[in-house]
């Protein structure tokens, strides 16, 4: 096939399928509406998640046309490989941003504030909840997404205080997704609840690229984890709402200044309100459940 012939083709196909896959979207939108008049939220998250895709698809193919008029020594460039896995991280994140606001729109329609608690692996997040839960008990109806690699220890933790728990494993990723916390929420009898915490991963980097769609946001770091914790992740710590400085019972032994932690905690995120904790000791629960607005 001559260059001509084959760049004729090529034109044709993608015309085509842009064609095609526009006719596509469109049935997949109706049938996304009735999905979600029929409240089948499962469904509704994974169908929502492919519109997204395929909207993608569609950008893709119409830039490839735009691309085949142009000249040819401007379609490859050397940065290209760099390029297109910035665009489909860039796509990722903006799918789960709009996932993440699907989600706060059941949550707000249900009434029910959500707390992420994020935090560095084994900071007390599960710890801290499971202390909130027993404060409260007879006060507000609870419930938790407890986010694991792989196991169900946490929620199977959670469920010993009498509190409902979706155990939602990652796999091998680092964070929690709001898709994931859709699937989580498909599960759940939400009129059933005033309050869901949700236990992200415990990991100081990757959650703070991927909201959940929850109203508030708190950042764990405990004393063992040394006296740098907030220096050296400060990304995570600016846009969380509430930090906790736990184990703080074992701040001598470990040699670690917890006025060093607050101060640094106040400098990575000014309007942060900073509690410090002890699951041990009971120090500070009281003051996390009032700055979480729950007392
Ligand atoms: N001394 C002391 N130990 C604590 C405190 N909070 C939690 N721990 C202990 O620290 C360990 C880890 O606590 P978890 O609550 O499982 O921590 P986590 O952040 O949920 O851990 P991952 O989910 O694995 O990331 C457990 O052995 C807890 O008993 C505290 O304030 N003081
Ligand atoms: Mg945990």
């Amino acid at each position: 096939m001559s260059e001509e012939k084959f760049l004729l083709y090529l034109r044709k196909w993608i015309e085509h399928n842009v064609e095609h896959n526009r006719k596509h979207l469109e049935e997949l939108r109706k049938l996304l509406q009735r999905v979600r008049e029929h409240n089948l939220r499962e469904v509704e998250a994974e169908l929502s998640a492919s519109e997204m895709f395929m909207e993608k698809v569609i950008k893709s193919l119409e830039e490839a046309l735009k691309r085949l008029t142009r000249e040819r020594s401007e379609v490859v460039t050397a940065h290209e490989e760099q390029m297109l896995d910035l665009e489909v991280e860039i796509d990722i994140l903006e799918i789960n941003r709009r996932l993440a606001d699907e989600n706060r729109r059941i949550f707000d329609e249900h009434g029910i504030k959500v707390i992420d608690v994020r935090g560095a692996i084994g900071s007390g997040k599960t710890s801290l909840i499971e202390a909130i839960i027993d404060k409260l008990k007879g006060k507000c109806r609870i419930g938790v997404i407890a986010g694991d690699v792989t196991t169900t220890i946490d929620a199977d933790r959670i469920r010993r205080h009498g509190v409902d728990s979706i155990c939602v494993n990652t796999g091998k990723e680092c964070h929690l997704d709001a898709l994931l916390i859709r699937k989580a929420i498909s599960k759940m009898n939400l009129p059933n609840y005033d309050v869901i915490f949700i236990e992200n991963v415990g990991n100081l980097i990757c959650p703070a690229d991927y909201p959940l769609g929850a109203h508030l946001h708190v950042v764990v770091v405990s004393v063992t984890e040394g006296s740098d914790m907030i220096l050296k992740h400060p990304l995570i710590f600016k846009d969380a709402d509430v930090i906790v400085i736990n184990k703080t019972d074992l701040a001598e032994e470990m040699n670690v200044d917890v006025n060093k932690l607050v101060k640094d905690a106040r400098r990575a995120n000014p309007k942060a309100k900073i509690v410090t904790t002890s699951v041990k000791t009971g120090r500070g629960i009281e003051e996390l459940i009032k700055a979480l607005g729950l007392s």
